[in-house]
């Protein structure tokens, strides 16, 4: 049986019910509202404020193949299928964000680690990301702070999971993230790009922690690739300022490299994939008046099959334009 998390992206006023053979592990509707994340006998539901450019908004619904548990652990609402869990936490809008990402990170790594889970993809949508925090720090730099904490105190410094962080139009911190069991999975680098955690110290007080993609082997031997947020950089700079066509080509390249036979043979796996495979793209674009360029280049290169949705967002670097995340399977 093909166990994995997959997820549909799909309109809000959809029924969101899982496909038949398949349950709810969780479900993110990106609307224009923020609102607390609700639990139910299905699964947690969790709201991030974001939709403003995609009419009524979406739904990415997580599915999976076997029944699913929920449960709530202090902050956290997370449910579990026995192997792979799906867990989300909500910061209130706050004038500094270090402090509470440490604790609800602290309290997802004592959750997931209690139950026997190892986090591998996580998401995070953060209001005012480009903007300082009340002592004047970014708040993007504010909760990497928070999170190097967390992570070097468990002693977890290069076995990070895939991440997002994005700004949203409101509401504080938004988190959601998949962890597994049984089996390993292995953390991709690119070697087009040092590993986020050794970015030099100009781009904020600690390095933010993520791996660039997570490859995952199903029990019956198929894979599947969760991709990072992906921007317009090489090595550790920002390339094609101000160039918003340029950057969406590079950070469509970086994506391709990563989960590219070339990356997954030089991580000793075997099966590498390409653009062509990805299914579920968000696309985040800082400037709305970008958005048809960007549209235009990824509707070139990515396939027709895939669901692709684009957000006015904002992004961790100032100078970074648009970036784009997805899952290969
Ligand atoms: C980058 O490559 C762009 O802090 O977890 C992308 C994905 C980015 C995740 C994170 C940051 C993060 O550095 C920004």
């Amino acid at each position: 049986m093909v166990n994995a998390p997959t997820v549909a992206l799909q309109s809000i006023g959809a029924d969101t019910s899982a496909p038949i053979g398949r349950h709810l592990l969780g479900v993110v509707n990106f609307t224009d509202k923020s609102s607390e994340i609700t639990i139910d006998k299905a699964c947690p539901r969790v709201s991030v404020n974001l939709a403003e450019t995609v009419g009524d908004g979406f739904a990415e619904v997580w599915t999976t193949a076997r029944p699913v548990t929920t449960g709530q652990f202090g902050t956290i609402s997370w449910a579990s299928d026995g192997e792979f869990f799906f867990g989300a936490f909500h910061i209130p809008e706050l004038p500094q964000y270090a402090e509470a990402t440490e604790a609800s990170y602290t309290e997802v790594l004592e959750l997931t680690e209690s139950l026997g889970y190892r986090p591998f993809r996580i998401w995070h949508y953060i209001s005012g990301l480009n903007e300082p925090n009340a002592a004047g720090l970014e708040t993007y730099r504010d909760f990497c702070l928070g999170r190097a904490r967390v992570l070097e105190r468990s002693g977890i410094t290069h076995d990070m999971p895939a991440a997002t962080v994005i700004g949203a139009h409101g509401g504080g911190i938004v988190c959601y993230l998949l962890a597994r069991r049984r089996g390993a999975h292995v953390n991709l680098e690119n070697p087009r790009q040092v590993p986020a955690y050794h970015y030099p110290a100009r781009y904020g007080p600690k390095s933010p922690n993520f791996a660039r993609a997570t490859h995952l082997t199903a029990a019956d031997g198929s894979t599947f690739l969760y991709v990072s947020g992906t921007a317009s950089i090489l090595g550790h700079r920002s390339m094609h300022p101000g160039d918003v066509a340029a950057q969406t080509r590079l950070a469509l390249d970086n994506v391709g490299y990563v989960i590219g036979p070339g990356n997954l043979f030089a991580h000793d796996l075997n099966a590498g994939q390409g653009l062509a495979d990805l299914t579920a793209v968000k696309v985040y674009v800082r400037h709305r008046a970008d958005l048809p360029v960007v549209r235009e280049i990824c509707r070139a290169t990515l396939p027709e099959s895939a669901d692709v949705v684009y957000l006015n967002a904002d992004i961790c670097r100032s100078d970074l334009l648009v970036e784009l995340e997805g899952i290969a399977p």
